[in-house]
């Protein structure tokens, strides 16, 4: 078995920042690099810059405990893993200019017999036709010289920590001992099964477990559209659907929205693009949802030119503060589009500074003067609210639930008049 002393993370974002935490806590020496020096010095400070239920205080015990160190450089180490962001270009081809450059940057520090794991989602391939080719720049062979696996991360956002433990873990070696030692590294912490492969395999299933949850909400929120068209409460409707044994619809809603599910089925597309063709509707489908839902905003306020909407969430779904390709940032620019003033409140970042978004600090603030109330993200503060204390502080009396979180009857007993995605009046 292979022994791990020291560990250089290249990324401090949601999937670095606590995969170095999680090391250091378990006494592997361990620095965190990002090339922003902004997020470094918040760090360093003793800081967290991402909101991750647990996060803040496993980070500040590894920084004491010593074994945790954050850097704008990256410095030789046992091991290196790469764990930054592949977001696309406007043609949906994946950018690897980060994973690129993150290769790069290990170049002059790697040494003979040292361990890379590139975690960043990547189109197939990627780590030996992109990341082998950059790392031979040493001199030094993948698979000869030094071990080279994928192993990709899986874990939900707001479940960060208790998932990089628990879940099942995947490593794709570039042959059987890099996979052997990606296995040796992760055994310092994962108590889920650690499962070998190749590198491509790895990227694949990564790629595909997204996929099928893209596929399964889009049909859920196709269900919405032909439900709204029939007049049914889709709600209801799936209900009774999900009682037959082997019937699982998923939740519709104002879109699909974050750095995973909306962008990885992408990487499919763009590397197949006559055969990927249901993955792409999908993407369509799902990319097309808020559109979808401001017109039924509009219906429900009888016109949005000159009105207020008091905007509750902008994050991409509930209790996270992850803005990134979210649908309610959309559907919130969607609504301003078509005339209407919105005031968005968004708890987990009050001051997001989204282009053309008005934002608000308070819930109170969001309601003064509005004309109607817009739920876009199942927040448990929302989920929580009182219809009936909310009435007080709002001249509105028109409801829209776009994510089915409110109880009607709730809504209705307090005044309000109450609409929703695919709601049956
Ligand atoms: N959503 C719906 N309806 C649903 C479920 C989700 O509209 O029934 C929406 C959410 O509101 C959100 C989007 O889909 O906008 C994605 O949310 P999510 O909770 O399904 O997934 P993510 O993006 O937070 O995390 C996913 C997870 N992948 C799978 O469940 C297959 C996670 O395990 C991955 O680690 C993560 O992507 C990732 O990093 O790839």
């Amino acid at each position: 078995m292979m022994k791990f002393n020291t560990l250089c993370i290249i990324g401090m974002g949601y999937i670095g920042l606590p995969t170095a935490s999680i090391f250091a806590s378990h006494g592997i020496t361990v620095l965190g690099m990002d090339v922003n020096s902004e997020i470094i010095h918040h760090l360093q400070a003793g800081e967290v810059h991402i909101f991750e239920p647990g996060l803040q205080s496993l980070f500040q015990q590894a920084i004491e405990s010593g074994k945790l160190q954050v850097s704008t450089t990256v410095a030789p180490a046992d091991a290196f893993i790469i764990a930054v962001p592949t977001p696309f270009f406007d043609d949906k081809s994946a950018d690897l200019r980060y994973v690129e450059a993150a290769a790069e940057s290990i170049v002059p520090h790697l040494q003979p017999g040292n361990l890379v794991i590139l975690e960043s989602t990547s189109p197939p391939l990627t780590t030996v036709d992109i990341v082998a080719p950059i790392l031979a720049k040493s001199g030094l062979t993948a698979g000869k010289d030094f071990l080279l696996a994928y192993s990709p991360e899986r874990v939900l956002p707001g479940r960060i920590l208790e998932e990089l433990v628990g879940n099942a873990r995947v490593i794709g070696g570039v042959d059987r001992a890099s996979a052997e030692a990606g296995r040796d590294l992760y055994q310092n912490f994962v108590q889920g099964d650690i499962i070998l492969t190749d590198a491509t395999t790895a990227e694949m299933v990564k790629l595909m477990e997204n996929t099928s949850r893209d596929i399964n909400i889009a049909i859920a929120n196709e269900f919405s559209r032909l439900a709204q068209k029939f007049g049914v409460d889709i709600w209801e409707a799936i209900e009774i659907a999900n009682r037959h044994p082997r019937v699982e619809i998923l939740r519709p809603g104002i879109g699909v929205g974050g750095h995973c599910i909306s962008v990885d089925p992408w990487f499919l597309v763009e590397a197949a693009p006559e055969t990927a063709r249901l993955v792409r509707t999908a993407r369509e489908i799902n990319d097309a949802q808020p559109a979808f839902v401001v017109d039924l905003v509009e219906q429900a306020a009888g016109g949005l030119q000159g009105k207020t909407l008091a905007y509750l969430g902008l994050a991409f779904k509930p209790n996270v503060d992850d803005l990134r390709e979210s649908p309610a940032a959309e559907l919130a620019h969607g609504l301003e589009t078509r005339g209407a003033t919105v005031l968005a409140y968004e708890p987990f970042k009050p001051a997001a500074n989204l282009p053309g978004i008005h934002q608000v600090n308070t819930l109170s603030e969001a309601l003064q003067n509005a004309d109607l109330i817009v739920l876009a993200v199942a927040h448990d503060q929302f989920k929580k609210l009182d219809p009936a204390e909310v009435a007080k502080m709002t001249p509105a009396r028109i409801v829209f639930d776009g994510v089915n979180a409110w109880d009607k009857a709730q809504w209705e007993t307090a005044g309000f008049q109450f609409t929703g995605l695919a709601r049956k009046y």
